[in-house]
């Protein structure tokens, strides 16, 4: 197979070529120069729609993803003994097929299950796992959104049934909950935003945060709340909204219904008790809200300090609460939703983002499509006759990411069938049955599904700098050649299709919806069906194939957008060309709005918002009698477990000499506890948590408060070289977790701390 660029000017090995960071969401837009395999060169794409030239520090060092780790070079099978055993792709594919089949024919196939199917910047094989899903029956799936997003979603679902974003570039006031974007960034350019934001004295940034994280250092306003006392703090600035009368009056009534019973939830708060609750100055909350009240325009991030901590999904209501309260939506420098390039999460946010669907063994609710992450150890490791049998894991690394990693080796070693794929020996291929090894995301055609922008939405397909490493497979043909196997599709059926594609885009497009409304079930099949009919007909790129459809479904579904964006016509065709102009592989706006255009994406017949949930009013009128702290005796220490600092992204990058600082991944502590505990910066001290313990090197700093600790995220990978720092979630439970989402309390982990 070849898989050239398709750049046409110059060739020579040291142009500079297209490409994109894949180390976080933002996917910011990077120029690098190849030689030899290695990225020698990197720089930032000024020409890219969204980023503009901007990268952090963090994308300069990319090659140690493509070069600093040994590859998987051939399928792997687990001998009975627990090692691997190098065996061909056909073999591979033929038994990993045979045994999926088997078990599907035996159990059905919603005891097999999905997890993962893409990264910050590898979302285009997903396309294709989700064929292979309708290829066995699978009903069950999840990803790492079901253990931060999910509570959110639930909430976004039932507000509106959209995802929203602020304009953090315009807003008057900034709100950061539980957000640190200086180091995790989530949006644009997001630095040199937070600087003009700092420097512009009619603006205000708000960070609520127990630490002070860099953006609470470069704010007007810090919140620091107790660890884990969000609601109360929220709850307690939209009390001050209400009670004070600071609401915007015109907004409710025009547009949402509902509205009564949250004011009144309001309107019963003590702002004084619960601003001792969450330890924050009352008058600071009070001056706090009447600032939001009183800006032109504010939007606020929340993010995984109240998302992995408790009562996350309140807390996320709560928040949504200070802009709609406020009137902050559809204008420059408040909240919007927007459009989507393809669906992320299964089962669609709207009407309820948290539909009646439960797991089958433990009953957790499932939210957007997606199984609670903590739940689906309990979904396999039990002798319930429907726990899952058999699971697939791509793009992820669930033994270090999920809650308890003893338990979900555990879990995974109780499985029939297990294939995990991916580019390196992770700590999750180490306990798979079968390993299959992936071409890296500058290998291969990639892309990110990440796409959250407002008012103009960015769509960048990648192109590869390099041929895929012999032995690996883009994940497009690795889905295929199981699809081929399972023998689901009859391969003659589909040939009127490849004699189509061979004419051009149009007549494709009339003989595929023609096909599908004939038999309904190629639309499950859709991936696959693209990649064996449209696929040869894009040679290089056949990989790219199922955007094919994705470009369609994002031009039917929002029409004037896309049309706004410069991709009009009649039928077909705007879907046509959109297709055409991202397999040029730069990033692409696919849809222009104005602001007002934000409620064109509320999923409601009316376009209004429906204020009123009524478990999570329950549950903020019960919060006044409610413990705000979850440490013991035993356990007098929260440590926050993933923070995200200069150099951590997740497991991508697992060689540890990316790092240029924190090498060990420091546990962050306040000078009290320290000399307290006769600890000193460079001590070591064990950390011990009701689910495990590490050691780890202190940091004494007074950006955290008595109490609590800090460990980064994206350390304890094993690596040749070393696996420095500690792997977090050898330290997390399974059962601290919120009660309506299942998320986990990464951010609030009881622990003790014990000097060596
Ligand atoms: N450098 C870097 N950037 C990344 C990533 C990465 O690995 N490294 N990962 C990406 C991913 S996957 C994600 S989801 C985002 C996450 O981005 P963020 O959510 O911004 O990242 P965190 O540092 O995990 O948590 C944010 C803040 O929550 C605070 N916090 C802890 N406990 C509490 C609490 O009880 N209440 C409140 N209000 N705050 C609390 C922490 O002190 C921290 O400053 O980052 C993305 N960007
Ligand atoms: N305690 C604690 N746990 C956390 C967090 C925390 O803050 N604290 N943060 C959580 C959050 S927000 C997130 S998003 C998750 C992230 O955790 P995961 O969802 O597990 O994702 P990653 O760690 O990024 O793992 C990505 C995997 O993809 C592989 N990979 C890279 N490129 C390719 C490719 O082209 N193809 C294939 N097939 N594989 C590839 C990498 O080698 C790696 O194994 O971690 C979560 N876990
Ligand atoms: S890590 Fe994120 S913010 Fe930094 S360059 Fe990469 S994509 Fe951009
Ligand atoms: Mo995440």
């Amino acid at each position: 197979m070849t898989t050239e660029t398709t750049e046409t000017t110059e060739t020579t090995a040291t142009s500079w070529r297209k490409s994109a960071c894949i180390l976080c969401e933002c996917n910011c837009g990077i120029e690098v120069q190849v030689e030899d395999r290695q990225l020698v060169r990197i720089r930032g794409d000024k020409a890219h729609p969204s980023s503009a030239g901007y990268t952090c520090e963090k994308a300069l060092r990319l090659d140690r993803y493509q070069n600093g780790t040994p590859r998987l070079t051939s399928p792997l099978r687990r001998r009975p003994d627990g090692t691997y055993e190098e065996i061909d792709w056909d073999t591979a594919i033929s038994e990993i097929a045979a045994r999926l089949a088997g078990i599907r024919d035996e159990h059905g196939g919603d005891r097999i299950f999905f997890y993962g199917g893409g990264g910050q910047g590898n979302h285009l094989g997903a396309s294709y796992g989700q064929a292979l899903q309708a290829a066995l029956g699978v009903r069950y799936r999840s990803n790492a959104l079901a253990q931060e997003k999910t509570g959110e979603m639930f909430v976004d679902g039932r507000l509106y049934g959209g995802h929203t974003k602020g304009d953090f570039e315009h807003a008057e006031v900034v709100v950061f909950v539980g957000k640190n974007p200086w180091q995790s960034h989530s949006f644009p350019r997001a630095r040199p935003v937070l600087k003009e934001m700092a420097a512009d004295p009619a603006r205000t940034m708000v960070v609520i945060d127990p630490r002070r994280s860099e953006t609470a250092a470069m704010a007007d306003i810090h919140l620091q709340v107790r660890p884990g006392t969000d609601a109360w703090c929220l709850a307690a600035l939209g009390a001050v909204l209400v009670q004070e009368d600071l609401v915007d009056h015109a907004f409710l009534r025009d547009h949402t219904t509902g509205a009564e019973p949250v004011l009144a939830a309001y309107a019963e708060i003590d702002v004084t008790d619960f601003a001792a609750r969450c330890g924050v100055e009352e008058e600071l909350i009070r001056t706090t809200a009447r600032r939001i009240a009183a800006a032109e325009s504010a939007c606020t991030y929340e993010d995984l300090g109240i998302q992995q901590a408790p009562h996350s999904t309140l807390s996320s209501y709560l928040n949504k609460m200070l802009w709609i309260l406020t009137g902050n939506f559809a204008k420059q420098g408040a909240m919007f939703l927007h459009s989507v390039f393809v669906a992320l999460a299964g089962g669609g946010s709207g009407g309820g983002g948290g539909g009646s669907r439960t797991t089958p063994v433990t009953g957790a609710r499932i939210i957007s499509g997606l199984v609670p992450c903590n739940s689906i150890a309990e979904e396999i490791d039990t002798h319930h006759p429907d726990r899952f049998r058999a699971m697939w894991i791509d793009s992820v690394n669930p033994v270090h990411s999920l809650a308890d990693s003893a338990a979900f080796r555990r879990a995974m070693r109780t499985l029939e069938l297990s294939v995990v794929v991916d580019i390196a020996m992770t700590e999750t291929a180490r306990e798979a049955d079968y390993v299959l090894p992936a071409a890296s995301q500058f290998e291969k055609w990639e892309c990110t599904f990440f796409n959250v922008d407002f008012p103009e939405n960015v769509f960048h397909l990648r192109a590869p700098l390099m041929e895929p490493l012999a032995g690996t497979l883009p994940e497009p043909e690795i889905y295929a050649r199981v699809i081929r196997a399972l023998g689901v599709v009859d391969d003659a059926s589909l040939e009127p299709l490849r004699a189509a594609a061979a004419t051009g885009l149009a007549s494709y497009a009339e003989a595929f919806f023609a096909a599908v409304s004939a038999d309904p079930r190629l639309m499950g099949l859709a991936g696959f069906v693209l990649h064996e009919t449209l696929g040869p007909s894009l040679g290089a790129a056949r990989g790219t194939a199922a955007l094919w459809g994705v470009s369609q479904l994002c031009a039917m579904n929002q029409p004037d957008a896309v049309a706004r964006a410069g991709f009009a016509g009649s039928g077909f065709e705007p879907g046509n060309r959109l297709f055409e102009r991202i397999l040029e592989g730069e990033g692409v706006v696919f849809t222009r709005d104005d602001y007002d255009n934000a409620w064109d994406y509320v999923r409601r017949p009316d376009r209004r918002f429906t204020l009123e949930i009524p478990e999570l009013l329950d549950r903020l009128r019960s919060l006044a009698g409610e413990p705000s702290s979850w440490t013991t005796e035993e356990f007098p220490f929260v440590l926050s477990a993933g923070e995200r600092r200069a150099f951590t992204a997740n497991t991508i990058i697992r060689d540890p000499s990316w790092r240029r600082r924190d090498a060990n991944g420091a546990l962050r502590i306040s000078p009290t506890d320290a000399s307290s505990l006769s600890l000193r910066t460079g001590d070591g001290v064990r950390v011990v948590t009701e689910a495990g313990a590490a050691v780890a090197t202190i940091e004494v700093t007074d950006t955290l408060q008595p109490g609590h600790v800090s460990l980064p995220n994206g350390l304890g990978v094993q690596h040749p070289d070393g696996t420095p720092g500690v792997a977090p979630n050898e330290l997390t439970s399974l059962h601290h977790r919120d009660w309506l989402a299942g998320t986990p309390w990464h951010k609030y982990v009881p622990a003790r701390l014990e000097p060596l």
